[in-house]
């Protein structure tokens, strides 16, 4: 059973990533995912140029069907991860993830990757949705327009970009006619849902700190949002942009169902920080069973072959 697949010529022995965010912020947590062999590559957490604590705790809270965070993106700082990915011995390829906290820091960061001896994947994280006064770049089209054009004109490496979920078909057709007319690596999508809230009945409070309580919502919830967002990029952006999948994969039959939404690659968010890293073991083992019953032998044989009831 093959399970490999690619995002541009970087070749992944099979199509698990952790989400960015999950279990890839310390060494020791990108040590752990390298060593996993059941995922065929890694996001490092997203870096801003200097280390960040992040927001105050409590910041994470799970949810009878998934999550709901507002870390605030705490990381090392750029330069950690961009040491770790050009100087630690690659198992299986790394995609370095990136967010400045406005757009200039986003075209600083990438020259010091453009100018560095990394030559992986980068993604530009352009839908963090928890720290306040950082938009959701990628909601503002016409700034995103702006952005990847100056970008392009330095940047000369592969490139993705981290987005949000859409919930318009107007929307999927404006991202889409903006991001084709830039040689992207691939698309992320989705990032959480964005500014969801939860409510303690008992102590009639909000469950997570910053913001008065709201957060980015992920895992099983978030499934129906992220197939539609795989499935109608799919159907509006060039063949030349790959696609990872991500949101609300708990199952093998989930990540079944993103590819045949057209997913290169998928990645796990809440179900790993839950499960732990063995949740790629279980979802591999679920998928190639799926496969069995069904006579597939690889990816190609269902990927993006959804089909619609006539
Ligand atoms: O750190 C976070 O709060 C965070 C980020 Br950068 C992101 O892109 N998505 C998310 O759900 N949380």
């Amino acid at each position: 059973m093959d399970l490999s697949s690619k995002i541009q010529n970087v070749k992944f022995e099979n199509l698990f990533l952790n989400a960015s965010g999950i279990h890839c912020q310390t060494k020791e947590e990108l040590d752990d995912l390298m060593n996993n062999s059941y995922s065929g590559g890694m996001v490092t957490k997203s870096a801003t140029s200097n280390h960040r604590f992040g927001n105050p705790l409590p910041r994470y809270h799970s949810l009878p069907s998934g999550s709901i965070n507002s870390m605030g993106l705490p990381n090392e700082g750029f330069d950690f991860y961009l040491d770790y990915v050009t100087r630690t011995e690659q198992k299986k390829p790394i995609i370095l993830s990136v967010a400045g906290m406005s757009k200039e820091e986003d075209l600083e960061l990438l020259h010091q990757i453009q100018d560095s001896d990394y030559q992986g994947l980068t993604e530009l994280n352009l839908s963090c949705p928890n720290v306040i006064g950082k938009p959701q770049m990628a909601y503002d089209f016409q700034g995103s327009d702006i952005m990847l054009n100056e970008i392009f004109k330095f940047f000369k490496k592969p490139l993705g970009i981290k987005l949000p979920p859409y919930f318009d078909l107007v929307h999927f057709d404006k991202i889409a006619s903006i991001l084709n007319q830039y040689p992207l690596s691939h698309v992320n999508t989705i990032n959480s849902i964005g500014n969801g809230m939860w409510v303690d009945i008992e102590s009639e409070k909000v469950v997570l700190k910053p913001k008065g309580g709201f957060g980015g919502i992920g895992g099983a919830m978030a499934l129906p949002t992220a197939l539609a967002n795989v499935r109608a990029l799919r159907q509006r952006l060039n063949s030349s942009i790959d696609i990872i999948g991500t949101g609300g994969v708990t199952t093998g039959r989930d990540a079944f169902a993103h590819i045949l939404c057209g997913a290169n690659m998928v990645s796990i968010g809440t179900q790993v920080y839950e499960e732990g890293l063995g949740a790629f073991e279980r979802i591999t083992s679920e998928l190639k069973e799926i496969m069995n019953s069904k006579g597939y032998h690889s990816l190609d044989d269902f990927r993006g072959k959804l089909k619609t009831i006539e």
